[in-house]
C-alpha cells in the first residue's frame, strides 16, 4: 500500500484546518472523560475483636489515620483508561462524540431497527464503533462496503461523502490512497476513530470539506499531476433522510409507479445539489464514478445519466479522435443490486472502466 502524501491548496488547507478542530475537540473529550477513580477506602478495623485499648494507644492510632488520610487527600487522582480506543488511541479517539450503544433499552426508538443491524453495518462494532444519527441510518453494511471497494481498486479513490466512515474503512484495504470528506466535524471524528478500531485512520486522509466546493477548487487547478490525481470518486450522497422510500416522488414516477410497494426515488432528492448534476460534476474529475443510490431509483434515469452526457459531448463537437473511437461504442452503465440476506439493499452504479467490459474507458 502507498505512502500518504499530500494535497495541495484547498485540501490541504482545509486537511489543516479539520486537524486543528479534531484535536481540540478531542482534547475536550479526553479531559471530560479523566474521571477521578472512586479511591476504594479501607477501613481498618478499629478494635480488635477481644482486646482493650489503652487511651494512649488510641491518641496513637487517631495520629496514624490523621497521617494517612492526609496521604490519601494528596495522592494523585487515578485517571481511568481514556475513551473507547485505549491508551495510546488518544488522538483518534472520538468517545463522547456519539453514544456507544451497548443494550437496544438504551436506543432511541427511531434508532432501534438500525440497532438491531449494528453488526452488519461494522462486524467490530462491539470494539467500541461511534455513529451518530445519520450514521445509523446512511451507513454502508460493511460486506457491502467491501464488495464496493473491492470493484474500485485503485491508486486513489475519492469518498466526496464519507459519513462514518464504512465506506472510507474498506477502501483502505484495498487503494494506495484514500481521501474522504464530510462537511461535519463530528461525523468526520466518528470516521477517524472507527477506523482507527480497524487499524487503518493513518491511511485515510479525512478532510472537513464540503464535495462540491472541493470539486471546483480540484477542476480549476490546470491538468492535476500524478500526486493530485483522483482515479475514482466515490458518491454516497444523502437521499434525503430515512423517509427517502415514501418521499415525495415525481409525478412521472407517480404514474408510472402507482402499483408498486415504494414510489420511484427520484435524483432530484439527492443532497446537497440534484443527483444528475453531482454527476456531471464529477465526471470532469474522472470518467470512473461509483454511485450509491436508493434501490427504488428509476434505472431509466440512471441510464440517462450517460446519455445525456452523449447529447452534450456531441452538440459540442467536441469530441477528440482518440476518444471518439472509445466513444463510438456507446457507453454503459453497470447496475449492481447490493443483496443482504434476502433483502435488496441499494444499488451500486459503475460507470466508465468500472463497469465490466469496460476496462479501455479507465482513464
Ligand atoms: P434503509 O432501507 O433505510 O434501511 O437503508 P434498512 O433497515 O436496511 O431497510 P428496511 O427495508 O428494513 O427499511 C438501506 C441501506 O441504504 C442502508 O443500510 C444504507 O446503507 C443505505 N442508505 C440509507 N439512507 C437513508 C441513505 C442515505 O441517505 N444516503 C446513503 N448514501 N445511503 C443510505
Amino acid at each position: 500500500m502507498g505512502k500518504r502524501k499530500n494535497l495541495g491548496g484547498l485540501a490541504r488547507f482545509v486537511q489543516n484546518a479539520f486537524q486543528a478542530e479534531a484535536s481540540s475537540s478531542s482534547e475536550l473529550v479526553q479531559a471530560e472523560s479523566v474521571v477521578t477513580a472512586v479511591e476504594e477506602v479501607v477501613t481498618a478495623s478499629q478494635s480488635a475483636a477481644g482486646t482493650t485499648r489503652t487511651s494512649s494507644q488510641i491518641e496513637e492510632e487517631n495520629v496514624e489515620q490523621e497521617l494517612m488520610s492526609e496521604s490519601t487527600r494528596r495522592r494523585p487522582a487515578k485517571k481511568r483508561k481514556i475513551g473507547l480506543l485505549g491508551p495510546g488511541y488518544e488522538k483518534y479517539d472520538a468517545t463522547g462524540l456519539a453514544p456507544h450503544y451497548t443494550n437496544i433499552k438504551q436506543v432511541p426508538e427511531k434508532l432501534k431497527k438500525y440497532f438491531s443491524q449494528r453488526n452488519r453495518y461494522f462486524s467490530l462494532y462491539s470494539e467500541g464503533c461511534l455513529l451518530d444519527e445519520e450514521g445509523w441510518y446512511s451507513v454502508t453494511p460493511e460486506l457491502i462496503a467491501d464488495r464496493i471497494a473491492d470493484r474500485c481498486r485503485c491508486g486513489t479513490v475519492l469518498d466526496a461523502f464519507c459519513g462514518v466512515g464504512g465506506n472510507a474503512i474498506a477502501f483502505a484495504k484495498t487503494c494506495e490512497r484514500v481521501i474522504a470528506l464530510d462537511t461535519s466535524p463530528v461525523r468526520l471524528a466518528l470516521a477517524r476513530h472507527n477506523a482507527a478500531i480497524y487499524g487503518v485512520s493513518d491511511r485515510i486522509e479525512f478532510i472537513l470539506a464540503d464535495y462540491i466546493s472541493f470539486a471546483k477548487s480540484y477542476l480549476s487547478h490546470p491538468t492535476p499531476n500524478q500526486q493530485r490525481r483522483i482515479d475514482v470518486v466515490f458518491l454516497s450522497p444523502p437521499w434525503g433522510g430515512p423517509e427517502y422510500l415514501s418521499g415525495v416522488p415525481s409525478e412521472a414516477a407517480i404514474e408510472k409507479d402507482s402499483n408498486s410497494e415504494h414510489p420511484e426515488y427520484n435524483l432530484s432528492s439527492i443532497k446537497p445539489i440534484h443527483g444528475a448534476e453531482l454527476f456531471r460534476l464529477s465526471r470532469r474529475i474522472t470518467t470512473n464514478i461509483a454511485y450509491f443510490l436508493p434501490r427504488n431509483t428509476s434505472v431509466q434515469e440512471i441510464s440517462d445519466l450517460i446519455t445525456e452526457e452523449r447529447v452534450r459531448e456531441s452538440d459540442a463537437k467536441d469530441e477528440q479522435e482518440g476518444k471518439g473511437k472509445a466513444k463510438d461504442v456507446p457507453e454503459r452503465v453497470e447496475v449492481e443490486e447490493e443483496w443482504m440476506g434476502s433483502k435488496l439493499k441499494a444499488l451500486t452504479c459503475y460507470f466508465g472502466g468500472l463497469a465490466a467490459g469496460q476496462e479501455h474507458l479507465y482513464e
